[in-house]
């Protein structure tokens, strides 16, 4: 027997939760959706002269490659008008996009992603990602306002990423601990199907994973417990360094071998580089469920709360063992 589509097990799983209205499967689908259109347009990109830069300065200051705008256009397109969806916040734009029609207005959930994260890995023919969270909003009255997404990570509904790599993997939580699935999507027929059924993240071990060239500007206590890494001192062990400039492909290693990746605080940035809404948020709680742990040095990642659609946070995220030690070395 084959193994179930990504459909067909957010089907199944829907049935665990009593009183599902189908509304967070059919996001989820839609979620799955996004991943595969996009996964299609980087395939092609190269041939159809998709490389390259936009020209543009995006809200993070940061230059828009002409993927990162396509693939957010896709996640605007795919939510268009999808009963129970009443807006979206981009890592991409500086606001939040509200759907005006009657049925979106009174809609529930709202969708926060990142569309195409590690951008600088495009022209490269590197990994790269989406990162995904679907919230609710407390009262559904009115069309959905900014305030509505400042919400701790710990108020999400079901959170994920999909992996642009060799191959194209879904991986997502929307459930209580132990609750981390792995798909793989079959390009043949443009289906995902289950190759991960319960993803559980090593207590120790693994990789060490940071941008080592920001030594310079990392404060004593994270030069320190890098150093930890670099010499093998107990109780870690040795480590291996890994880095691809792509949070989820730097992530999705961390969790299926164990291991941490940090993007610390600098002394020029001392909130470090990572969106907390967009990156940091939904990979801890995938992170969580899956026996992992994340925090940004001194507070869980998923008890932090945002002020701002784009705040940044320090991230220390991976095996439960490693991040202890991490955040004892940072005291
Ligand atoms: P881009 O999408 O601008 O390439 O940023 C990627 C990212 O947000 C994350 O995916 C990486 O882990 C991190 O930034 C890499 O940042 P550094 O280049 O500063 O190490």
């Amino acid at each position: 027997m084959t193994s179930p589509t990504l459909i067909e097990h957010i089907r199944q799983t829907e049935g665990h939760h009593p009183g599902a209205t189908g509304e967070l499967s059919r996001i989820l689908a839609r979620l799955s959706l996004a991943g595969r259109m996009i996964a299609q347009r980087l395939l092609n990109a190269g041939f159809l002269g998709e490389h390259g830069d936009t020209g543009q300065i995006n809200v993070q200051g940061e230059v828009v490659q002409k993927l990162d705008e396509l693939a957010d256009s896709i996640f605007v397109r795919v939510f268009e008008s999808h009963p129970g969806v009443c807006g979206i916040g981009s890592e991409e734009r500086s606001k939040i996009h509200a759907y005006d029609d009657e049925e979106s207005k009174s809609g529930r959930y709202m969708i926060l992603y990142d569309p195409l994260d590690g951008s600088g890995n495009i022209d490269i023919n590197g990994s790269l990602g989406t990162i995904f969270s679907v919230h609710q909003r407390d009262d559904i009255r009115g069309a959905v306002a900014e305030g509505d997404f400042l919400q701790p990570g710990n108020a999400q509904i079901a959170a994920g990423y999909i992996l642009y790599g060799p191959a194209t993997v879904f991986v997502y939580t929307a459930g209580g601990e132990g609750s981390v699935y792995g798909f793989t999507l079959d390009r043949s027929i443009g289906e995902f199907f289950l190759t991960h059924p319960d993803i559980r993240m090593p207590e120790t071990g693994g990789s060490y994973s940071v941008n080592e060239s920001n030594e310079p500007k990392w404060n004593d206590d994270v030069k320190e417990l890098v150093a930890s890494y670099r010499q093998g001192r107990a109780p870690v062990g040795e480590r291996v360094a890994r880095y691809t400039g792509a949070l989820v492909a730097d992530f999705h290693r961390t969790l299926l071998k164990g291991g941490i990746f940090m993007y610390p605080g600098l002394s020029d940035r001392p909130r470090g580089k990572l969106r907390y809404l967009y990156e940091a948020a939904p990979l801890s709680m995938v992170a969580e469920r899956a026996g992992g742990a994340s925090t940004d040095g001194k507070i869980r990642t998923l008890d932090l709360q945002p002020t701002e659609l784009h705040e940044r946070c320090p991230l220390f995220i991976g095996s439960r063992g490693d991040v202890e030690y991490a955040t004892s070395s940072l005291e």
